[in-house]
């Protein structure tokens, strides 16, 4: 009866699926909102608000102290006992900077201390930078130049040098505080820092992870000598090694063993990025389907048969843990300008839902570009929406109108800005935590003129954790843990309802909006 459990560390919270590969059911869930349980971080959406010059931090003792009530949450519902294989993912391109006693620390946590005071003590970067921080523009145009421009990082590395990408981040650290660099002798993503911790072991980072940082070479999936050296001195033996999804890093460590039960030489595959994470998750690991997550980010991306690089700049081509590529593209300005939206109005999740019932596909013509923060596709950099249609609308006054445009303005976006991945399908795959609200999902079909559907398993991050380690440890193919896990609520497929001309002029206006 293999159980494999799969932890999904993205940015507002930690949450953790078992899986029993046998009889194909679910074991046990369990949840750790960073914001709700842990107020003594200060970051009420798991980053610390209103940081200067672009800067969006995390305290990597938040994630630990989550990992740590997590595991003891589960541990209530079923007996950890049981779980025979171990994965999971972070959330992408965050980075963990640590002094050299690192190495000692790992291999023997203490259980009578918190994994979080322990930590404390061995980071030489008191808190981590996130894909949400957008203050390293200087770093980027450095690098770029230092390669021989923006196109040649981004044959290089599958992305042209990007704010929130890890390698841009280590150079603005490495610039601001060359004594606390040189202090580092280790570089985690979060998803190979948390990986590292619950082994024992100083792990790898896995080649859909190590996309995210502008380091690595796409066309041989290792560090790029002349990225590092344009990035940072040293900077080579401050990484750990990359390796593929199918990597066993090593056990579990007796840390666990000892607080939750977990059994002593639980193998433990190598960690990913939370959207890796979740092509698995979503059965998209070979390519054909297509899937938009609604996290805090709105992601949308698919498993690539080949290498294609957006000609907009804005996209990526990532590792896909399952073999091969993935290509993906971000926008910052997802759950949270939703619920800034919202929130402008008191809404609840009801009345916000309410408000598409009170109006029609395409707004008659009222069209918002929301972005309350800076955005990166395309790179616009707002502090405020911008708003055309009638008075009323314009000056916030319609209520249920700036709702509809709100979320119409961000898929109008998305399908302007994916159109480069050529990607024909009649099927859109959601997942994340705003994909179970309807009214969202009809205005993705309508936008794209496609069936929305989503899956039975709602969180697809931690359950492409716990597919992977079936996977890797017992063989089990990837394809049948999806028929199995990946089955999609047929009865809940959302077909398009507006005509195809409906966003036409709307999707103009976004385009003449964005300037
Ligand atoms: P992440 O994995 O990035 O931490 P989640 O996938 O858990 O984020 O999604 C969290 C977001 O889901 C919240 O910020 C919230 O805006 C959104 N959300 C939750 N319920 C609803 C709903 N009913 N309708 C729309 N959005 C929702
Ligand atoms: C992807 C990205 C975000 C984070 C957080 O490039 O920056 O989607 O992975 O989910």
């Amino acid at each position: 009866m293999p159980h494999t459990l799969g932890i999904d560390s993205s940015t507002q919270s930690c949450s953790a699926i078992i899986i029993d590969t046998d009889s194909g059911t679910i074991v046990a869930e369990a949840s750790v909102n960073f914001g709700e349980r842990l107020p003594q971080y200060n970051a009420p959406s798991g980053f610390i608000p209103d940081a200067p010059d672009g800067e969006v931090h995390a305290d990597p003792c938040m994630w630990l102290d989550a990992l740590d009530l997590l595991l003891s949450e589960l541990g209530q519902k079923c007996d950890l006992s049981q779980v025979s294989a171990i994965s999971g993912a972070g959330q992408q391109h965050g980075s963990v900077y640590l002094k050299s006693d690192w190495f000692d620390w790992i291999k023997k946590l203490d259980t009578k201390q918190s994994l979080a005071d322990q930590l404390k003590p061995i980071l030489s970067r008191p808190t981590s930078p996130i894909w949400m921080d957008s203050s390293t523009g200087e770093e980027c145009r450095e690098i770029a130049t230092a390669v021989g421009g923006d196109e040649t990082v981004c044959a290089k590395s599958g992305s042209i040098a990007i704010e929130r990408f890890t390698g841009p981040q280590i150079r603005r650290f490495y610039k601001n505080d060359p004594d606390a660099y040189a202090e580092t002798a280790r570089i985690h993503l979060v998803s190979s820092f948390l990986c590292s911790v619950l082994s024992g072991a100083d792990a790898p980072i896995d080649t859909g992870d190590g996309a995210g940082m502008n380091l690595l070479n796409i066309q041989n999936w290792q560090w790029d000598s002349e990225l590092l050296n344009a990035t940072a001195p040293d900077l080579g033996s401050k990484l750990a090694a990359v390796a593929s999804g199918h990597t066993t890093t090593g056990t579990i460590a007796p840390y666990f063993v000892e607080k939750y039960g977990f059994t002593a030489q639980t193998p433990i595959t190598i960690f990913t990025g939370d959207n890796p994470s979740s092509l698995v998750g979503m059965g998209a690991s070979q390519p054909g389907k297509v899937v938009i997550s609604l996290g805090t980010s709105d992601t949308f991306f698919a498993a690539m048969p080949g290498v294609v690089a957006d000609p907009q700049g804005c996209g990526h081509v990532f590792g896909n843990p399952a073999g091969g590529s993935m290509s993906l593209q971000c926008f910052v300005n997802g759950s949270l300008a939703r619920e800034a939206v919202k929130d402008k109005f008191s809404y609840n999740w009801d009345a916000f839902t309410a408000a598409f019932d009170a109006t029609p596909a395409g707004n008659n013509g009222n069209v918002m570009l929301p972005f309350f923060m800076p955005e990166i596709s395309p790179r616009v950099n707002l502090g405020e929406p911008r708003l055309q249609g009638t008075d009323e609308f314009e000056s916030w006054q319609d209520a249920d109108a700036a709702v509809r445009a709100g979320v119409e303005g961000q898929f109008i976006n998305m399908k302007l800005r994916t159109d480069w991945m050529q990607l024909a399908t009649d099927v859109v795959y959601i997942t994340g935590g705003a994909s179970k609200n309807d009214a969202i999902a009809q205005v993705i079909a309508d936008i794209f003129q496609v069936k929305v559907q989503r899956l039975a398993v709602s969180g697809s991050v931690g359950l492409g954790g716990a597919m992977r380690a079936a996977n890797q440890t017992f063989g089990i193919s990837l394809e049948a843990l999806g028929d199995v896990f990946c089955r999609a609520y047929l009865d809940s497929t959302i077909e398009p309802k507006a005509d195809a001309q409906t966003y036409a002029a709307n999707a103009a206006i976004i385009d003449a909006l964005l300037g």
